[in-house]
């Protein structure tokens, strides 16, 4: 039998409250032993009072629930000690456990680790649980709500119920070799595997929405020296994040500060002025700024709005760039802007961050260039490289199982391509994946 397992499960540190948790077949007896209570109603809040059982020292007066197997979020009898919140009481109660037989400390994701043993979630529902305790903004919080509540899990499980059908019909055909099948049937099947493999293309073909939510979008400030790029990033993040002067060249280390933009994570980055320099440290910031631009997934393009012009000749403005015309505040009213020429990007914003004009304008365009490329919409969305890379090695198999000969080959190919569907979600052997995705959990979940 599995060891029963205890942990912290709020945050370690002061605070009101604190929940310890056990789960495991001495559940019920470390309730007993630290409380006297034998037994317990079900899924009630019971009070108790907490005692040390080597010498009955009373530890804390609490609140304890109990959930008996298999009505617990691990499967296994489970007890939660709700107590105060104080690093002392915690550490009492934890050496109290940790003195009763058959009780060790659990590790960093263990709880939810026995309830995918349990079959209580998959493994698309137990790392969206882990990005749901990770999620700082809100369009972090939907996606992995949605994904801990299994939307991503069906959508690989009806891929394998569809491709279970298509396998059932070669494997007929290998056991009646003799039976000719209607062409009509032949057909279908075909059908059905080339549009299974568009649905993979397209759920691949995402624009990697789901990942970048979880990592964070990119966007990196670019342009000349001296056009007011670290004031943005200051602005922004409404601290002086970034040392700002009249100097050119005042930047040199990429510069990072974290935003909730609109409830989509960005990670913001400020660069050294581009221009060519012979100071050695500077050259190096300008290498560093250009890495960053090609990285990003938007750029902001900073330039003085009384040399517009400058932006196009820059090279950097694509489809992927909003420039930004600073400091209009010292040009002369009515005068700015691109004149005639057309530009290739996604917006133009006329601001000046000294005086906070057009800077609502210019946070509308960049939160909607976010939501366009990174928003939610339709069926759920790959959130690791895990998921795509078996995605695509499932794609891979049924491109080949279309075009085999031999039925044979084609069932074998299938197969394939179930076991890496299946794989996403657990319901084939992951032991080696098990050690890998439960690490990234704290302990005490
Ligand atoms: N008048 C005016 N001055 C501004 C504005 N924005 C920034 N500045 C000034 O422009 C100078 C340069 O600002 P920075 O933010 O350091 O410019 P930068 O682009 O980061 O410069 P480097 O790091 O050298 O590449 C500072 O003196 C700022 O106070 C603005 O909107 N209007
Ligand atoms: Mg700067």
């Amino acid at each position: 039998m599995n060891d029963t397992i205890f942990a912290l499960s709020s945050a370690p540190g002061r605070a009101g409250v604190a929940v310890i948790r056990v789960s495991g077949g001495a559940a019920a007896d470390a309730l007993r032993a630290l409380t006297g209570i034998a037994s317990p109603s079900p899924r009630v809040a019971t009070r108790g009072r907490l005692v040390r059982p080597d010498d009955g020292e009373m530890l804390d007066d609490g609140l304890v629930l109990w959930f008996p197997a298999p009505r617990s979020f691990t499967g296994e009898d489970v007890v939660e000690f709700q107590i105060h919140g104080g690093n002392a009481v915690v550490s009492a109660v934890l050496e109290s456990l940790s003195r009763l037989p058959g009780l060790t400390m659990a590790e960093p994701g263990e709880f939810t680790r026995r309830a995918f043993l349990a079959g209580k979630l998959d493994l698309t529902e137990a790392e969206g649980l882990i990005d749901l305790i990770d999620s700082e903004t809100e369009a972090q919080r939907r996606q992995a709500l949605r994904q801990s509540k299994g939307a991503l899990g069906r959508l690989y499980g009806e891929w394998r119920e569809r491709l279970l059908r298509v396998l059932a019909h070669f494997e007929a055909t290998i056991d009646f070799p003799d039976e000719e099948l209607p062409e009509s049937v032949e057909n279908s099947v075909k059908q059905g595997m080339l549009g299974i493999i568009e649905e993979l293309s397209d759920h691949l073909d995402d624009n990697r929405r789901g990942e970048r939510l979880r990592d964070g979008v990119q966007i990196a400030i670019l342009g000349a020296p001296n056009v007011g790029k670290s004031s943005l990033l200051n602005l922004f993040s409404r601290r002086e994040a970034a040392i700002v002067s009249s100097q050119a060249g005042t930047t040199r280390d990429v510069i990072e500060v974290h935003l909730d933009l609109g409830g989509y994570p960005v990670l913001l980055a400020d660069t050294a002025g581009i221009r060519v320099t012979a100071d050695s440290v500077e050259a190096e910031g300008v290498l560093r700024a250009r890495a960053r631009a090609d990285e990003a997934d938007l750029k902001l393009f900073v330039c003085d709005a009384a040399d517009a012009e400058e932006a196009l000749k820059s090279g950097f403005v694509d489809g992927d760039t909003i420039v930004v015309l600073n400091k209009t505040d010292l040009l002369p009213v009515g005068v700015g802007g691109f004149g005639q020429t057309k530009s290739p990007a996604l917006a133009v914003c006329a601001v000046s961050v000294q005086d906070g004009d057009g800077i609502e304008a210019l946070l509308d365009a960049v939160g909607s260039a976010v939501q366009a490329r990174f928003g939610q919409s339709g069926g759920p969305v790959i959130t690791r490289t895990r998921h795509r890379a078996a995605v695509e090695s499932c794609r891979d198999a049924l491109v080949r199982a279309v075009s085999a000969d031999l039925p044979e080959l084609s069932a074998e190919d299938v197969r394939l391509a179930m076991r890496f569907l299946g794989r996403i979600t657990g319901t084939v052997d992951v032991e080696d994946l098990l050690d890998v995705i439960f690490r990234d959990f704290c302990i005490g979940k």
